[in-house]
């Protein structure tokens, strides 16, 4: 893409109504721009990032051996009367009414709707395991909506549902949820920490949710310090292997760690002094065994192998798709914008013009452009006419992980510059070399 035929509306001052960095990077590298309180329009850039972070999601799941259907924003308000949440669910909830007066609402989650689905076609155990799941806009209706795609009223959610015959497999569910989870969050440059946590307005007894550590995170968190140290890493994972998920999750769950809702501090004081911490976290996402909650009051029961009827036992699993993309950029900046990590940045490489108008500079600027995308990457050349300064600010500001450099005097000795954004250090190569080193780069993602 040349930036010049690009739509990138960056905006220099530092918007006020942005409380925090990723709200003000968002706003300013002209990823969003809000149409409402907590309503935004993804901007070309945002949306680049948002679908490679719906991508990377979409990966995972499948991986796992979950299937992705699509179910629709606008739900019918009986569904919700028969599990009995329209009414527990509150004001959070945007109700709607047709023209034939009908009482509708805009999903502010599926568990009803999916029940619906399961309960319409499945029948028998032979048909399970099961696991659905979409990724779909939603809406709550948040008293305080804030921090930008942080706590938004419209968000981006993936959810997922298990449907199985025994309590034993949804619990093999959920723990393959929980390792689907983490391998996730690693490929955006994440540390998300499973904290055990409060199952909220959605119900059941088992619950995680996954804390980035930031300190403008809007939850509390205590936990063993020694937990930062696990890493899901590149082992092989196979997801019908119950003992493995089990023991994947028995590891990364084992160690103190919770948020303020099941703190408990007679059990925090078992912990090494030394090693005690109480910090913030974003919450990207959190997985919940409910057993029968749903398919009891809504009738989505299975034959089992002897011939008896039960009702399924479920979950539900939810990643905040669009909250992803406030959390990587509050683990990821300085104070000159955005450090994009590699699997998740809307461009793999910008190109800066040091000379533009200049015959020879021009025609090596074009040059390498054309062969990057070649090469199969996605490349952002800058061939604005402005001065060096304000073209490497935007390309700072917007955080592409790396920049190459072109300008007379590297060109008269047959070199270019590939600069890293999250270290500052530059190399020459020539233009040839720096294809192939990108391409290095980014085959690990
Ligand atoms: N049905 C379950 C699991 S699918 C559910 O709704 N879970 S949830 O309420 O925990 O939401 C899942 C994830 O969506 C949260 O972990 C959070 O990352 C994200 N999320 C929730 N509310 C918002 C919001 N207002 N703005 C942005 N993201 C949100």
């Amino acid at each position: 893409m040349r930036l010049s035929r690009y739509f990138l509306p960056v905006l220099k001052e530092n918007p006020s109504e942005a409380q925090i960095v990723s709200h003000r990077y968002m706003l300013r590298a002209g990823m969003i721009k809000q149409q409402a309180a907590g309503i935004y329009s993804w901007l070309p850039l945002g949306f680049k990032v948002l679908k490679r972070v719906e991508e990377i999601v979409h990966q995972e799941q499948i991986r796992a051996g979950h299937i992705p259907l699509l179910m629709p924003t606008l739900q019918p308000a009986d569904l919700w009367r028969e599990s009995g949440r329209y009414d527990d669910y509150g004001q959070e909830m945007l109700r709607i009414k047709d023209r034939h007066d009908r009482d509708m609402l805009f999903g502010p989650t599926n568990e009803e709707m999916i029940t619906d689905i399961f309960r319409s076609h499945v029948s028998s155990y032979k048909n399970l395991p099961l696991t659905l799941y979409h990724i779909q806009w939603k809406f709550r209706d948040e008293v305080r909506p804030r921090f930008g795609v942080m706590r938004g009223r419209e968000f981006l959610m993936k959810d997922g549902y298990n449907f199985d015959l025994t309590r034993e497999d949804a619990l093999h569910a959920y723990n393959r949820h929980l390792v689907s989870y983490l391998r996730t969050y690693e490929r955006m440059g994440l540390q998300a920490i499973p904290m055990r946590a409060d199952s909220g307005p959605i119900g059941g007894d088992d619950t995680h949710e996954f804390l980035v550590l930031a300190e403008t995170g809007e939850s509390e968190v205590f936990y063993d310090a020694a937990v930062t140290d696990i890493r899901m890493g590149a082992r092989e994972i196979n997801y019908d292997d119950k003992a493995q998920c089990q023991s994947v999750m028995e590891e990364f769950t084992a160690l103190y760690a919770r948020t303020d809702e099941t703190h408990d501090a007679a059990l925090f004081e078992q912990v090494p002094a030394e090693r005690r911490r109480s910090a913030r976290g974003i919450e990207v996402g959190q997985i919940f065994y409910f057993g029968t909650k749903y398919s009891e009051s809504m009738g989505a029961t299975v034959v089992t192998p002897d011939g008896s009827r039960v009702p399924v036992e479920m979950g539900s699993h939810g990643i905040g798709v669009s909250r992803l993309l406030g959390a990587i950029i509050e683990a990821n900046h300085d104070d000159k914008g955005i450090i994009w990590p590699e699997g998740v940045t809307p461009f793999h490489v910008g190109i800066v013009n040091l000379k533009q108008g200049d015959a020879g500079t021009d025609a090596a600027c074009t040059e390498i452009y054309q062969a990057l995308v070649a090469a199969g990457l996605d490349a952002l050349y800058d061939d604005r006419d402005e001065r060096a300064g304000a073209k490497f600010a935007t390309m700072d500001l917007i955080g592409l992980p790396w920049r190459i450099t072109i300008g007379p005097r590297g060109l008269s000795s047959g070199v270019v510059e590939l600069t890293s954004r999250r270290t500052g250090v530059s190399t020459e190569f020539t233009a040839a070399e720096a294809v192939v080193k990108l391409l290095e780069i980014y085959a690990a993602h």
